[in-house]
């Protein structure tokens, strides 16, 4: 009944809270103080900023707006504003010290944790509320920063701190089809019914989507580099005109992290240095590679609607899942997920985790371009502020799909939507690609 299904909600909720802060933990506490504080990249926050910001929103959201508390701190609101400030401004901002973000964030916490012992979960309760959304997207929105950490991680210089065992490897990768093919026809885009999907899933629709063949698997690494010894980066019919200024402007030439040394591809992994791996999904390239990488070999980036349909549509039932595989919440056979590993897993791993298209590794390894802009839904009602996806609709922004070896299992779903600027290649992006059937 409606008492069960409350205390299911309230101990879902506490298990991803509990889970997002045990890897802020890791991600905090596996380097010193002036590592914390310090700028690895200007593309970064400062790691202790991430932290204390985390804190601030779990206090705005789960403090305030359901629990009806004033503001702990007041005067630090406008320093973990991400709005007021710019990321390569943040180190110089009076920023709480390692210590006193550590102990603002626990005081937080506590209180949070009350405040879900005694919240109404199920029914009637506010929109906020319902379904525990609230806690949820608190619980997502600090495994987003944690993923941000794990960037600012890779963008460090100096010993490795962060260690995991290897991904598992393919059972038949060598048997796998390149492509599949997708029926043309309409399928059921986006959710209505995703308890803590966020305001940019919403809500379900159906769309027309043409018949079209996509990658089984992300690219890898081994086709990346023949597009790079190719003369890829060298020649400008493969690329968009901004993407063509983008590779003069930096003298761009292979991947993020990658550099070549006597012959062979080497790449910076976590500060360790190893051969590229040439059947692992490509890391590190902004859309335009991938486009470009796409027009070099005669295909093109999959629409975010084709995407979505090679990930979810059943044919047999004619329904979108939840995810690839079903319903069932992710588990480690079916996805590469939550910073088990600290890479993608080789292409054709996973196969529990494939698509009835046949599509594998949709979910997780790496984040997957599309071509598509960054827009609403129709019927999209930004919930519960404009400043989460509504301020970023727009052709600045490219959607990538999927979610990556960093993104923990509470912020991904087949209907999750990422966006960042086409020329970002610190993040864990790699794509697949498509053509019309
Ligand atoms: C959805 C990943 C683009 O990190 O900028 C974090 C998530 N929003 N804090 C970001 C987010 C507010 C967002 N992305
Ligand atoms: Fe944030």
């Amino acid at each position: 009944g409606p008492e069960s299904d409350a205390e299911a909600l309230r101990g879902r909720a506490l298990a991803a809270l509990l889970a997002a802060r045990e890897r802020t933990a890791l991600l905090t506490d596996s380097v010193d103080d002036h590592e914390l504080t310090a700028q690895h990249s200007p593309l970064m926050s400062p790691l202790v900023w991430d932290l204390a910001h985390i804190g601030n929103q779990e206090e705005q959201w789960l403090l305030r707006a359901v629990g009806g508390l004033d503001a702990l701190r007041p005067e630090i609101d406008g320093l973990y504003d991400a709005f007021e400030h710019p990321r390569a401004s943040r180190p110089s901002l009076p920023l709480l010290p390692p210590a006193e973000a550590r102990v603002y964030a626990a005081e937080v916490r506590g209180r949070a944790l009350d405040i879900l012992g005694g919240a109404p979960l199920h029914g009637g309760g506010r929109p906020l509320e319902r379904a525990g959304f609230v806690f949820g997207m608190v619980a997502q929105h600090e495994q987003q920063h944690d993923e941000t950490m794990l960037i600012t991680h890779q963008l460090r210089s100096g010993p490795p701190v962060l260690d995991a065992p290897e991904p598992p490897r393919p059972p038949d990768a060598v048997t796998l089809p390149s492509e599949v093919l997708v029926e043309g026809g309409p399928f059921t885009m986006g959710t209505s019914t995703e308890p803590w999907a966020l305001d940019n899933e919403r809500p379900a629709h159906r769309r027309e989507v043409a018949a079209f063949h996509i990658d089984t698997a992300p690219v890898t690494c081994g086709a990346y580099e023949r597009f790079v010894e190719d003369g890829g980066y060298g020649d400008p019919r493969w690329w968009a005109p901004e993407g063509w200024a983008m590779v003069r402007e930096h003298g761009l030439s292979a991947p993020l992290f990658w550099r070549r040394e006597a012959g062979q591809w080497l790449r910076r992994r976590f500060g360790v240095t190893e051969p590229v791996p040439a059947g692992e999904p490509v890391l590190h390239v902004s859309w335009y590679e991938a486009d470009a990488y796409a027009r070099w070999a005669g295909r093109r980036l999959p629409t975010e609607a084709e995407w979505e349909k090679a990930a979810r549509h059943d044919p047999a039932s004619g329904r979108s899942r939840r995810y690839p595989w079903g319903d069932e919440d992710p588990s480690p056979v079916h996805a590469n997920l939550g910073q088990r590993h600290l890479r993608p897993a080789p292409a054709g791993a996973y196969p529990a985790g494939r698509a009835p298209s046949g599509a594998g590794q949709l979910i997780g390894d790496v984040w997957e371009w599309t071509s598509s802009d960054f827009l609403p839904y129709p019927g999209f009602v930004a919930f519960p502020y404009r400043e989460y996806s509504e301020v970023f609709f727009g052709p600045a922004h490219k959607v990538l799909r999927g979610g990556s070896f960093a993104v923990d299992r509470v912020a991904c779903r087949g209907t999750f939507r990422n966006w960042d600027l086409p020329v970002r290649r610190q993040i864990f992006s790699g794509f697949r690609t498509a053509r019309d059937a």
